[in-house]
């Protein structure tokens, strides 16, 4: 079957980040600059930590690609951690008679408690440095490939946050927008919200806590016809879902109107169909968030995912230490007090490469001109029908 598949490897201090997408078709106009730009949105946001001054994040292509274009190879990804050279001692991967302290007291909320249990961990670095959200470097590579593939047909790919702890940005997403939402440094729509959003993160900093939120990511121009209802895992809301969740840190997901619409009657949620000549059958309105029965509706695809706060916190919570048991303070160590609007980013590339994968599926094509003209051709007959 035509998919496109994607495998991460690499510790958040380790030497490198590397990836691997495999299935991407032949022909696609590709080079670095192309992920550079997603991997430095990643690095944006107000709240982020220290750790983003010493990185500049910037992707190596060690194959599947020659003279700008994919060959049909799998595509062979590296990012440089530049923070690894401190970290060479703990980090390295030849035997030692030195280690150096290890870390034995699990934070609330992350890994290490869950991870030290399944790989029978003694020391916690082994957990925490690839728990790390910096493989999401490493995920934001692979969703620009998605990205490129998807603008083959004409799909775009935006995010922006919504709420950030207490904060809710009032505005809506149009893609002019959302175009220029990076210029704000919490990505959000709403000017008025956005400086409410920046204070509560300063304030939270300040008490040694951490802040979570709401991003929204929007999909502009994605073909309809993609998915099924006819087994629960081919369904593109399914799809969806899991795409999100596997981002560290995401608790819940919606779709469209999403726990809205629990709330609301019938006639107030289901989207209208509507017919013309020009563009053949319709919905006066997109409550379904671009997704009915399983199934994309073509009308622009609208997913939101609600982030905890992050886990390692300056005034830890209490823990438990590996071994003697002795309540004690979590363990600390450089983190964000707030990653939305990085998160926001990490969704545009879940969400891309989950309906990269699908509109392959559908779609096929061994080469990005096949891959194009299958959708232009269904979206043809669908004018027609
Ligand atoms: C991250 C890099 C990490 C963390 C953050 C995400 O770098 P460091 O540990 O050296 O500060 O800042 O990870 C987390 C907050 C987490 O809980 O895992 C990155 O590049 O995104």
């Amino acid at each position: 079957m035509t998919t496109l598949r994607y495998l991460t490897a690499g510790e958040s201090h380790g030497r490198r980040l590397t990836a691997i997408v495999e299935g991407c078709p032949a022909g696609l106009a590709l080079d670095a600059a192309a992920i550079d730009g997603d991997l430095a949105r990643r690095q944006l946001g107000y709240g982020r930590g220290a750790r983003q001054q010493i990185e500049k994040d910037r992707v190596a292509i060690l194959g599947g690609v020659r003279y700008g274009r994919t060959t049909g190879a799998p595509i062979a990804l590296a990012i440089e951690n530049r923070d690894a050279a401190s970290w060479l001692d703990t980090m390295a991967v030849e035997p030692t008679s030195q280690p150096v302290e290890p870390v034995r007291v699990p934070r609330p909320g992350h890994a290490d408690l869950t991870g030290a249990q399944l790989y029978g961990a003694d020391d916690l670095r082994d957990v925490i440095e690839r728990a790390s959200a910096r493989e999401t470097a490493a995920r934001v590579a692979c969703g620009a490939v998605a990205r490129r593939l998807l603008s083959l047909f004409g799909c775009v790919v935006r995010s922006h946050v919504v709420a950030v702890g207490e904060v809710t940005a009032a505005a809506t997403a149009s893609p002019a927008a959302l175009e220029g939402v990076d210029a704000d440094a919490l990505r959000c729509l709403d000017p008025v919200a956005s400086e409410q959003m920046r204070a509560a993160i300063a304030a939270a900093g300040q008490e040694g806590d951490t802040l979570g939120g709401v991003f929204e990511v929007v999909v502009f121009g994605f073909p309809p016809g993609v998915g099924s209802y006819a087994h629960g895992d081919r369904r593109l809301g399914a799809r969806l879902g899991a795409a999100l969740l596997a981002i560290p840190a995401i608790k819940g997901v919606e779709l469209g109107l999403g726990f809205a619409a629990a709330r609301l009657p019938g006639s107030r949620v289901h989207d209208e169909i509507v017919w013309s000549a020009a563009d053949g059958y319709g919905r006066a309105t997109n409550n379904a968030g671009g997704v009915e029965g399983g199934i994309s509706t073509g009308l622009p695809i609208v997913v939101r995912a609600a982030m905890k706060p992050i886990a390692t916190l300056m005034s830890p919570l209490r823990s438990v230490r590996l071994g003697s048991h002795e309540t004690v303070e979590a363990h600390v160590e450089r983190s964000d007090v707030c990653a939305v609007p990085a998160a926001a980013v990490v969704g545009e590339a879940a969400v891309a490469l989950c309906l990269a994968a699908a509109a392959l599926e559908r779609f096929g094509g061994e080469t990005a001109d096949e891959l194009a003209a299958a959708v232009e051709a269904y979206r043809d007959r669908l004018r027609r029908s």
